[in-house]
């Protein structure tokens, strides 16, 4: 069973979710997406420019589960943001994933013009407001962004989504802290870093300690940071073990050693 988390207006969210970044529309993302909720998995995470939202939400029909068990997150593009093309952006996901309702909207990223994603903020508030949206929020937002959004909405996001794992740490680290310091959940996307440093030897010692996979170690560091990972995978074993990390804790020198990876550097 997954522990939940609350967000900032009292919804509850689940503690990992499933990622579905560059999984492509059709079979992989509506075998991945199947596969992830008989897993377990109740957070689903996708974005318009994703391109897999009708697969992603065809797989969720098709489960047994009823439709307030999973917790669906989609995003708004840069290219549509704007205070009426986020209303249009929306209903076009709404309709690509064929729900009722969206339990997360989020903001995908800022863009250059800050009187553009204040407007679409706007908009995001509005479609919360009248329910369509359970819960609002950003993703790939700074500290600075935060601070902007802060100071001109009586909204506050529910969530930021960003780039999180132990190689980015020091550079994440700054945005965490503001979010906890103003209630605003973390989620982690790339929580394996891409998995390009599966074999990074301070992770594999780690992992030995636990009898756990190198994927599990990254996924409990996150989760101790208090944020939530949403790994992305189409192996249907290591769907089922990026799940299995409730069961062990990373001890604080651990953590420190793991944060300590960080080079600053981003892996995408
Ligand atoms: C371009 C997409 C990055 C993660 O959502």
């Amino acid at each position: 069973m997954i522990p939940n988390l609350k967000l900032n207006n009292g919804i509850e969210i689940p503690a990992i979710g499933f990622g579905t970044w560059q999984l492509s529309e059709g079979e992989e993302v509506e075998q991945s997406v199947s596969i992830a909720l008989k897993a377990g998995y109740r957070l689903i995470d996708t974005a318009k420019i994703y391109g897999n939202e009708y697969g992603v939400g065809k797989a969720v029909r098709e489960s047994s589960l009823e439709r307030k068990e999973v917790f669906i997150t989609t995003k708004l593009w840069a290219r549509d943001l704007g205070f009426d093309n986020a209303f249009e952006a929306f209903e076009e996901s709404k309709n690509n994933l064929k729900l009722e309702y969206i339990d997360l909207y989020l903001i995908h990223w800022p863009g250059p013009s800050p009187r553009v994603w204040l407007d679409s903020w706007r908009a995001l508030a509005q479609i919360y407001q009248k329910g369509d949206a359970r819960a609002v929020g950003v993703s790939n937002f700074e500290v600075s962004h935060l601070e902007r959004l802060l100071d001109n909405t009586t909204l506050p996001p529910a969530v930021n989504q960003i780039e999180f794992h132990p190689f980015v740490y020091k550079k994440q680290a700054p945005i965490l802290n503001f979010c906890v310091a103003n209630d605003i959940v973390v989620e982690a996307y790339s929580p394996l870093a891409q998995a390009r440093q599966m074999n990074h030897p301070v992770i594999l010692e780690i992992a030995e300690t636990y009898s756990k996979t190198p994927a599990q170690v990254l996924l409990r560091w996150a989760i101790q940071h208090g944020t939530i990972p949403i790994p992305r995978s189409s192996n249907s074993q290591r769907i089922r073990e990026n799940l299995d990390v409730f069961d062990f804790e990373l001890q604080e020198e651990q953590m420190l050693r793991l944060n300590n990876l960080s080079t600053g550097v981003s892996v995408l």
